[in-house]
């Protein structure tokens, strides 16, 4: 009986708790301080993301989705067949159902994702809706150097790199990124990827300032993360979610603002932090089409195509390296 049920396999390169301790130590002796945006996804942090998606204010995943909805016919005419789709930063594979449900083309589905959690999450569900497809996840940081598994096949690949994740990269960053990736891909192979667009500040900041405060509880997250992982005692309630959009810099910058003046011992280790003082926590850049583009041609990949929704907040663009 059901020998058809639910198939995947997960490959665990997650990072271990010195990793973590170790660039928490770091980020927190730079100044500014800072920690990076990966830490926000542990268990409880990847269902707080999941509701921020839901939120009224944050358009961007809808955008996507609309934008992915619309434009089944041409990106099934685009992406090679057969393909192996590869998503960096798969989470609730929400989207990648979307995706599998117009690519008929792709055999093989894997997910490359920091949360354990929401990979099994994610594979259990969909390969139990697409049986007859495989599906391999990785648990690791895609930031870090990453090589892909050995075991995957040799069909031409597409990588899916969505919901403007891209951002959490600061310029230079990116282009390192994408370059990296387009070294490794050949030319038969390509990138779907989502980029949220510069827009009214208003209403970006209102997509990081949520009225019910799911943002602000997915940025104090990292700190409960922090002091439970690497023995740390944050008084959690005393640092305020603090997001702002910088026009300058065609980014939002999201902050951790310490009440009063303390200090915070994590593993033997003593910071001092001062009253109003912050911790950033994360950029989300947001770029114009042909900002984007140019982005990308200097990193090796040729646009092909660009698909934005009605209001044109949110842009999907595939390339070819
Ligand atoms: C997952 C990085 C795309 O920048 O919009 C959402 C994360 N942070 N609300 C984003 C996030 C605050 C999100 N990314």
């Amino acid at each position: 009986m059901n020998q058809e049920r639910s198939r995947y396999h997960i490959i665990d390169r997650q990072p271990k708790s010195e990793d973590i301790l170790t660039e928490v130590l770091d980020g927190l002796s730079q100044r500014p301080k800072r920690l990076p945006p990966k830490l926000f996804y542990d268990a409880q942090g990847s269902l707080l993301f999941e509701a921020i998606t839901k939120q009224p204010e944050y358009y961007l995943t809808r955008a996507e989705q609309a934008i992915l909805d619309h434009i089944q016919e041409p990106l099934q005419a685009l992406v090679p067949h057969p393909v192996t789709l590869i998503e960096l930063g798969s989470g609730s594979g929400a989207k990648t159902r979307q995706l599998l449900r117009h690519l008929p083309q792709a055999t093989t589905y894997v997910a490359i994702d920091i949360s354990l959690d929401a990979l099994h999450s994610a594979l259990s569900a969909l390969s139990q809706e697409f049986l007859h497809r495989q599906f391999i996840g990785v648990a690791a940081d895609y930031g870090a150097a990453f090589s892909l598994p050995q075991t995957i096949d040799k069909n031409p690949k597409l990588l899916v790199y969505l919901g403007s994740t891209l951002g959490n990269f600061d310029p230079p960053e990116a282009q390192e990124f994408l370059e990296r990736w387009a070294q490794n891909l050949s030319s038969c192979d390509a990138l779907l990827i989502g980029i949220d667009l510069k827009k009214q500040a208003s209403i970006l900041h209102h997509a990081y300032n949520d009225a019910k405060g799911i943002t602000a509880a997915f940025n104090r997250n990292v700190l409960t993360r922090i002091n439970r992982e690497c023995g740390a005692n944050f008084p959690v309630n005393h640092f305020s979610h603090h997001a702002e959009y910088q026009a300058q810099n065609g980014r939002i910058a999201m902050y951790l603002v310490s009440h009063y003046a303390h200090r915070v011992s994590i593993a033997g280790h003593e910071f001092v932090f001062e009253q109003g003082e912050r911790i950033l926590t994360e950029y989300s850049y947001k770029y114009t089409i042909t900002e984007f583009q140019t982005l990308a041609r200097q990193a090796g990949w040729i646009p092909l195509a660009v698909w934005t929704d009605p209001r044109n907040a949110f842009s999907l663009h595939y390339l070819r390296p």
